[in-house]
């Protein structure tokens, strides 16, 4: 594929050594010793042994076998109770009290010497985070699907770990660019090593609709719902905007149906992430307006052509032309529909209902109808989350805004006034497809007024960002892949790492445990085998000494 190389192939790297001082761990545990004990060895006698909650354990223990068996050649059978000799072993044990008690949703404690490797948690998710460190603890080559002959040694590490921000997100935008269930699941597995723990879809977009509908019991409008999937699932960006040497290729079509949705659902929990789903309303609407004629009413916009019933298409990257008509009583029943079956197919607590760039709909329409889909979400038991744009709506308490871009008063206003929580995706900090530096070919470079790098994504602190947001109003951070200029998951991934890693270590890692910059492209550099092995696209970052 285009950008998925072989780093190897390249010839830039050497195969990856021993790390140099001390393991390289992304994202920054909040707290690490080094001891002198020998260091722990996996040998073919080597097991995954649960204890305590063994039924919580069972399934983390086989991801990590799965992830051992195949470098390893060894057996790792993953067994049931404390084993005599441990020496050689891993040992998960899910029980209360292994983390402190403000730290037991995703904490854990690990430890790893001759003795053996201990991961204790109090829940599947802090023993999940713990086995993702472990894999960063083993050479580089445990990723690699086919067996290596290294010896299969980790360093002698206490560590006590738990995140800073509870939501540490990325999201993907198959509406610019279709991408296909395996696709997604590819960053999934990418995005979980990183302890990453939400993946926002952002489903809906002008040029595609990309989740399938179901015809409701109630249609008074007699709305077919099957055509949101039948002509705007076979819509895509098409830039040919001159900014991308990408522009002649056209974005890939398709949709989820409710099955594949589920799906990427299953997988994400698996790997310890929630999906949070989006449908993006009043405006970013025109793949439902291009599909759906009785949502083609005086107030919509654009308008059909002459003799048609529906908006053209927009398979360009413009943004702010499209608005759902307030005044009509078939938006209401569509966005009811929608955001009912939405809801009903996500398990996460979260339903984003963008409310970005509605230039097309005047202030007093954006609030009727972003009022109503905010108390219509919060009456499904979700917790709304919407783009900065909607912080000055009518909230529904503990909302979650996602700043972007733009001043911080009114979102400093609704975490004063409304209880919310904030989602930090500042566009030059955390917007994976700007650039990242010039011989970048695919990517654009607004926000930052020329390439983003990786070290304007690393050095930031969360809790200074806003002001009137302070660490405690912060849910977290998230990285936003819009996809007009992406083209399937191999671009996807350059554009995601290795930019993703410091993401990751903003969100998780305390602002004193995190590195400074040099030292965190040594971590960076450490990881490039990892993601070959894997076969992770990256962008290779010109600041990161890759090995
Ligand atoms: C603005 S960021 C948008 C998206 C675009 C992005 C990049 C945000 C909330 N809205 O619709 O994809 O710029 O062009």
């Amino acid at each position: 594929s285009q950008w998925g190389y072989s780093i190897y192939e390249l010839g830039i790297y050497a195969a990856p050594q021993a790390e140099p001082d001390g393991p390289a761990l992304v994202p920054q545990p909040a707290a690490l010793s080094t001891t002198d004990d020998e260091p722990f060895a996996l040998d073919a006698a080597s097991v995954v042994a649960v204890t305590g909650d063994t039924a919580s354990g069972q399934p983390v223990a086989e991801q990590l076998a799965e992830v051992l068996r195949p470098s390893t050649g060894y057996a790792v059978p993953v067994v049931e109770g404390e084993p005599a000799d441990a020496a050689n072993d891993v040992v998960i044990d899910v029980s209360p009290g292994n983390v402190a008690a403000e730290h037991a949703a995703e904490g854990y404690v690990l430890s790893a010497s001759a003795d053996g490797v201990r991961i204790g948690a109090d829940t599947a998710q802090g023993a999940r985070l713990g086995v993702q460190t472990l894999r960063q603890l083993l050479p580089s080559w445990v990723e690699s699907p086919e067996r290596v002959d290294v010896a299969w040694t980790a360093p002698a590490v206490e560590i006590t770990d738990h995140p800073r921000f509870a939501y540490r997100g990325i999201m993907l935008d198959p509406a610019r660019s279709f991408l296909e269930v395996e696709e997604v699941l590819q960053v999934i597995d990418g995005a979980a090593q990183l302890k990453l723990n939400v993946l926002h879809l952002h489903l809906t977009d002008d040029q595609g609709w990309r989740i399938a509908i179901e015809q409701p019991e109630e249609n008074p409008s007699g709305i077919d719902y099957g055509l949101l999937t039948e002509v705007s699932g076979a819509t895509a960006v098409y830039s040919n905007d001159g900014t991308t040497v990408l522009g002649s290729e056209p974005g890939l079509m398709g949709y989820y149906t409710q099955d594949d949705y589920t799906a990427i659902v299953e997988h994400a929990a698996a790997r310890g992430m929630t999906v949070v789903p989006e449908i993006d309303l009043p405006g970013h609407i025109n793949s439902a307006l291009h599909a759906i004629p009785q949502l083609n009413s005086a107030g919509s916009a654009p308008k059909p052509l002459p003799g048609q019933t529906t908006s053209p298409v927009n398979r360009t990257t413009s943004v702010g032309e499209s608005t759902l008509d307030a005044d009509n009583p078939a938006t209401y029943e569509f966005l009811a529909t929608v955001l009912t079956q939405v809801a009903e197919l996500t398990p996460g607590p979260y339903l984003h209902v963008g409310g970005d760039e509605a230039f097309s709909t005047s202030h007093a329409d954006y609030l009727r109808v972003v009022d109503w889909a905010t108390d219509y979400v919060s009456g499904l038991g979700k917790t709304v989350v919407g783009w900065n744009e909607y912080a000055s709506s009518d909230l529904p308490r503990g909302s979650v805004v996602q700043y972007w871009n733009g001043g911080a008063g009114a979102v400093a206003d609704a975490v004063a006034t409304k209880d919310a929580t904030v989602v930090l995706s500042p566009a030059n900090k955390t917007y994976l497809p700007q650039k990242q530096d010039s011989r970048m070919p695919i990517g654009a470079t607004w926000a930052c007024g020329g390439p983003c790098g990786l070290q304007q994504f690393y050095d930031w602190d969360p809790a200074t960002l806003l002001a009137g947001v302070t660490e405690a109003d912060v849910a977290g951070v998230e990285a936003p892949l819009w996809s007009e200029w992406v083209r399937r998951v191999d671009e996807a991934e350059y554009l995601v790492f290795p930019r993703l890693l410091a993401t990751a270590e903003v969100a998780w890692s305390p602002q004193s445990a995190k590195t400074d910059y040099a030292t965190f492209t040594e971590k960076v550099g450490a990881f490039g085998g990892r993601l070959a092995l894997a076969d992770h696209a990256h962008f290779p970052t010109a600041d990161v000494p890759w090995r």
